[in-house]
């Protein structure tokens, strides 16, 4: 399997999130690229491919441009109102507020943001671009015919929704991959997002299409990030109606019961008659990872991608959370081993 990164993720690299009421170094860090890098270089994968440029036409079909302007210019505004730390909202439309854009980047962050956690800094936009634009190769080489390919897309993807970023993600990469496989023809398209969090920005993007079905196994919204979505009853809206697909999972749930739900979510794209598929690929439902619930041990996540391919599909993955550092180089090439039949 082809392999595609690049080494502009370094450009994002904030020195602050906000957990627990402290300052810490943020979860989602540089380093967990280099030991995926590694592990890939390890079990004998190509070399990652540095991507093209990004192509931000699929990006505009999705989220909003106002939003995607606001990315751009976050920084600069952000040092011309004379703020010296990195870019962190504090306050937000809440409820019977307005939800009109302001002027000021203090005020704007806060619109087009849905949590605090992740800071911006100068070269994030650039990171993000550059995130997708790995993503956006992955794609084409499937479209040009391969079985499949991993984007080591960092930051991730799966919770910027259509005008707001957080949860470490700005661009989401697997709806854009998905929004290109429809563009070059593909009828029906699957999103799967294995990652430990609701992919709360894939399913608002998708959330009335039924060109595009969406499936989420995560930590339940009572108990887990982003908190806010991602319940059972959640099933689409209009055209949309009955393509979108939540497993929201109680603390410590072990294997046997996620891959019942992935099983699960695995005959449901079957069902729909997906032509491409893409996996939103966190690793955070690992057991050590630090911020997640779920149980599954290394072993599992070469299974998750040994079932992932019995669905016979063109597919890309795309990477997402997992901050169990060392664990998420060995835990993200099982899923891909597993699929490549190891
Ligand atoms: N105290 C992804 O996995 N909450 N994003 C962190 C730490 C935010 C996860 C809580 C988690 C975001 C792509
Ligand atoms: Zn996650």
């Amino acid at each position: 399997m082809k392999t595609f990164f690049s080494e502009k993720h370094r450009l994002h690299f904030p020195q602050a999130e906000l957990s627990g009421g402290e300052f810490v170094t943020p979860f989602e860090r540089p380093s967990r690229a280099e030991y995926i890098l590694n592990r890939l270089r390890d079990r004998g994968f190509e070399t990652p491919q540095a991507p093209g440029d990004v192509d931000m036409k699929p990006v505009l079909a999705l989220h909003d441009a106002g939003y995607i302007d606001f990315l751009e210019s976050a920084w600069e505004e952000w040092k011309a109102a004379g703020f010296r730390g990195e870019i962190i909202p504090t306050a937000f439309p809440a409820r019977r507020m307005q939800a009109r854009c302001p002027d000021h980047i203090d005020g704007k962050v806060g619109y087009y943001a849905l949590a605090c956690e992740t800071a911006m800094t100068s070269g994030t936009w650039e990171a993000a671009r550059s995130s997708c634009a790995s993503a956006q190769s992955a794609q084409k080489h499937v479209a040009s015919g391969a079985r499949s390919a991993f984007a080591l897309c960092r930051p991730p993807g799966h919770h910027a929704a259509i005008d707001m970023f957080g949860g470490y993600c700005f661009i989401n990469n697997a709806a854009v991959v998905a929004q290109m496989f429809r563009d070059d023809g593909a009828a029906r398209v699957a999103i799967l997002d294995v990652d430990f969090h609701h992919g709360n920005g894939t399913q608002d993007i998708f959330y009335d299409r039924g060109d595009v079905f969406f499936a989420s196994l995560h930590g339940k919204p009572e108990d887990a990030f982003p908190y806010f979505l991602g319940y059972a009853d959640e099933t689409g809206a209009g055209g949309g109606e009955g393509t979108t697909a939540n497993y929201p999972m109680p603390p410590k749930t072990p294997y046997n019961a996620w891959s019942e739900a992935l099983d699960d979510a695995i005959a449901r794209i079957g069902k729909f008659g997906a032509e491409a598929l893409v996996v939103s690929l966190g690793v955070d439902a690992f057991k050590e990872d630090p911020i997640s619930f779920f149980k599954l041990e290394s072993d599992d996540f070469t299974d998750c991608g040994r079932r992932i391919e019995k669905l016979g599909l063109p597919t890309v993955f795309c990477m997402e959370g997992g901050y169990a550092i060392e664990a998420v180089g060995i835990n993200t090439v099982n899923v891909l081993e597993g699929f490549e039949g190891a």
